[in-house]
């Protein structure tokens, strides 16, 4: 039986409400598992209060190899991400040849120190092997691989993993499909047969639709909205949206609580699962301090609306962020510095999960 903290609800079933002629197909529950009693003033302390997941995206460099890291990873948080060890490329770099040992290793890990596991990502344009990007395969192959991909990826961790980012940047900015190896070869379709495959080989894993600049109300987040609202009418199977919440300091979206809570509205889970909040370099006292405060916001936007499952960061220390490698002059986007040592950010997500706070 999962613990339940004083004073709270235990977690239950939320049925998926009926929204306009949509059709309640499926149930998805608030995650399930025992809170750490050591320390409450710690992230995942706030967060088992609050029965949410505090997560962090983990890189296996460090994981094997940094005890700061590791010290820092199973203190504060209750879920974990890969940030690549599941991406196809890493998985399955020749054809038919896997390579499991990072992936099993965060999932080992997580069991180990009573973390839950945020699988990411089955089905994305990005970092898919080149047997497969420079394949030229027919819609019929593809559709073979990539159902073998879910069924061989999603089987082999069932019941570890919490949720799935099923599908990962489906969509451009207009909010139009983006045109990958999947959409140009299997047209939308894609979508749905991939969340009904992932559904059977995992029938407890909360399914999700993941993308970033979706935070806001606006022409990207219209498309995906649209699209879940098919979705449901038509029975797939999907229960979460993810938004990935990569800011900029002082740039947060004045709609994020309004739009996550349309998506609230069609009974979908919402959760932020790649939070960063990335400074012109060097950062100023004024910027970590704005940064504390958008910390604060984006964790109150999701929490504050029904079925927020709860909170991921993309890393955990700056030491090992992706931002300074991808936006030249951009760094210090997470809540530790390259020492380790806790920056104004931490304290503003603290609060931000602590609602006495
Ligand atoms: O780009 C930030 C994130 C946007 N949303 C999807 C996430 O999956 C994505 O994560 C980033 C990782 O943080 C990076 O670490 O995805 C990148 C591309 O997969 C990751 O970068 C890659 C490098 O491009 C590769 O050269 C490298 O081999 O990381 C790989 C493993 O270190």
């Amino acid at each position: 039986m999962p613990h339940t903290p004083r004073g709270r609800r235990a977690p239950r079933p939320l049925t998926l409400a009926a929204a306009g002629a949509l059709v309640a197909s499926a149930t998805v529950a608030l995650p399930q598992f025992t809170p750490d009693a050591s320390a409450a003033t710690t992230l995942r302390g706030y967060a088992d209060a609050r029965g949410v997941r505090i997560g962090a995206a983990v890189a296996d460099g460090p994981l094997r190899t940094e005890s700061a890291y590791t010290t820092v990873l199973n203190r504060e948080f209750n879920s974990v991400t890969a940030e690549n060890a599941m991406k196809w490329d890493a998985l399955e770099p020749s054809r038919n040849s896997y390579n499991w040992a990072a992936a099993d290793r965060l999932v080992n890990h997580a069991a180990a120190h009573n973390q839950g596991v945020r699988g990411h990502t089955l089905v994305w344009h990005s970092q898919l092997p080149s047997w497969l990007a420079n394949g030229n395969f027919s819609a019929s192959e593809l559709n073979t691989i990539l159902k073998k991909h879910i069924d061989t990826t999603v089987g082999r961790y069932k019941g570890k993993i919490y949720s799935w980012d099923v599908v990962n940047e489906a969509f451009n900015e207009d909010g139009s499909m983006r045109n990958s190896v999947w959409q140009s070869k299997l047209g939308t379709g894609y979508i749905a047969n991939a969340l009904r495959w992932a559904h059977a080989a995992d029938p407890s894993a909360r399914l999700y639709i993941n993308d970033y600049n979706i935070e806001a109300d606006n022409a990207k987040s219209d498309g995906l909205y649209n699209l879940a609202r098919q979705l449901l009418a038509q029975g797939v199977p999907l229960q979460g949206i993810g938004f990935q919440a990569h800011f900029v300091v002082g740039q947060l979206p004045a709609s994020m609580k309004a739009n996550l809570k349309r998506f609230s509205d069609l009974g979908l889970e919402v959760s932020i699962t790649e939070l960063d909040v990335r400074i012109p370099l060097p950062a100023s006292s004024a910027e970590l301090a704005q940064q504390s405060a958008d910390y604060k916001t984006a964790s109150e936007n999701c929490l504050g609306v029904p079925r927020c499952a709860g909170v991921t960061v993309w890393g955990i220390t700056d030491k090992h962020s992706w931002v300074p490698g991808t936006f030249n002059g951009y760094g210090a986007a997470l809540p530790y510095n390259e020492s380790y040592g806790a920056k104004p950010a931490y304290t503003g997500l603290s609060n931000g999960l602590n609602p006495q706070a």
